[in-house]
């Protein structure tokens, strides 16, 4: 069976690790959010492509979600007391990748066929492709002023309530080579538990990407990322209630109108589920939380099962 799965970082890496445990690695496309990305201390980082592969990999930190495991801080400790740019953490194993993947674009390469290299290097067998090459970029327009994705998120801690998330570059951007293909090929479009305002909404602000989910031939299924009416990390929650008006599974589901078949909910989220059929989206009730490998697996395994069941 081959899965094509639209994903952000953290969760959705998490996610991704289950999926890969569940069907060949190899029939695996992830199309990754771009909107996060960003340059520090000059360097080209990829914070959702980064968590992916290394995810992937099974080198990332899996209590953070991000970065890399076993990670030291030395590069960083030096840029501090030397009074550069220290509030976007990069690790010392981290900044290698970074380093390999700022020369490589330097020198022309696409994000696409960098992320392609590394993927191989590290071992990783799923197709792991930016949603697009061109630079997309998130902002966030709050009650406190305009930001940038990683500056809302990580430097102010995405205190600031969101009145509008935008997406810089989406007029040029096309969909990277693979992305459409990946789509049209599987038998299953997934959608990860990623937040569906700036992990999913800037891959689906690419214009081509939407249109070939709306124009499916296969059924698209997404997984929600709250539990019990909370996100289990970030702001998802905030953003929900305050940009979407409420914070039950069935907000979720509105999320993605005419792109999904089937919603994934916790069991916290039972109650909802009704109203998410009412919204034409069919509820697969299941525990959502993945604390371990096992639960990341049968999260999966509820997932890719939910149209079989149908
Ligand atoms: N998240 C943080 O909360 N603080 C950081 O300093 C930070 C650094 C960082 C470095 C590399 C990387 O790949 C990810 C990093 N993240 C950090 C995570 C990242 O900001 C977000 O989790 C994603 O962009 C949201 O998916």
């Amino acid at each position: 069976m081959k899965v094509a799965i639209l994903t952000g970082g953290v969760g959705g890496a998490r996610f991704l690790r289950g999926v890969v445990e569940v069907v060949d690695p190899a029939a695996v496309t992830a199309i990754v959010n771009v909107g996060d990305d960003l340059e520090v201390l000059g360097l080209s980082v990829s914070p959702d492509l980064d968590s992916v592969l290394y995810a992937l990999a099974g080198i990332g930190d899996e209590e953070r979600g991000w970065g890399r495991a076993d990670e030291t801080w030395n590069a960083l400790g030096t840029v501090e007391s030397l009074g550069g740019e220290s509030w976007f953490r990069l690790g010392d194993r981290d900044l290698g990748l970074h380093l390999v993947r700022t020369n490589a674009l330097k020198e022309g390469a696409p994000l696409s066929a960098v992320t392609a290299r590394l993927a191989a290097v590290l071992g990783v067998e799923t197709t792991v492709l930016p949603a697009t090459d061109e630079q997309v970029r998130t902002w966030l327009d709050t009650t406190n002023g305009s930001f940038s994705f990683q500056e809302w998120f990580v430097a102010r801690r995405h205190r600031d309530p969101v009145d509008r998330v935008r997406f810089e570059g989406t007029r040029e951007a096309r969909p990277a080579p693979g992305v459409l293909e990946a789509m049209h090929e599987a038998d299953l479009i997934l959608i990860a538990p990623s937040n569906p305002f700036v992990s999913i909404g800037p891959i689906l602000a690419v214009e081509r990407i939407r249109f070939a989910l709306e124009r499916r031939r296969v059924p698209c299924v997404a997984v929600s990322p709250l539990i019990g009416g909370r996100a289990v990390k970030g702001p998802a929650a905030a953003m929900l209630q305050r940009l979407q008006g409420g914070i039950s599974a069935v907000h979720v589901a509105q999320c993605y109108p005419g792109l999904i078949d089937v919603l994934v909910i916790d069991q916290e989220d039972e109650a909802a589920a009704d109203a998410v059929s009412s919204a034409g989206v069919r509820p697969v009730v299941t525990q959502t939380l993945m604390r371990d490998a096992a639960s990341r697996k049968s999260l999966a395994e509820a997932a890719l099962n939910a149209v079989a069941l149908a």
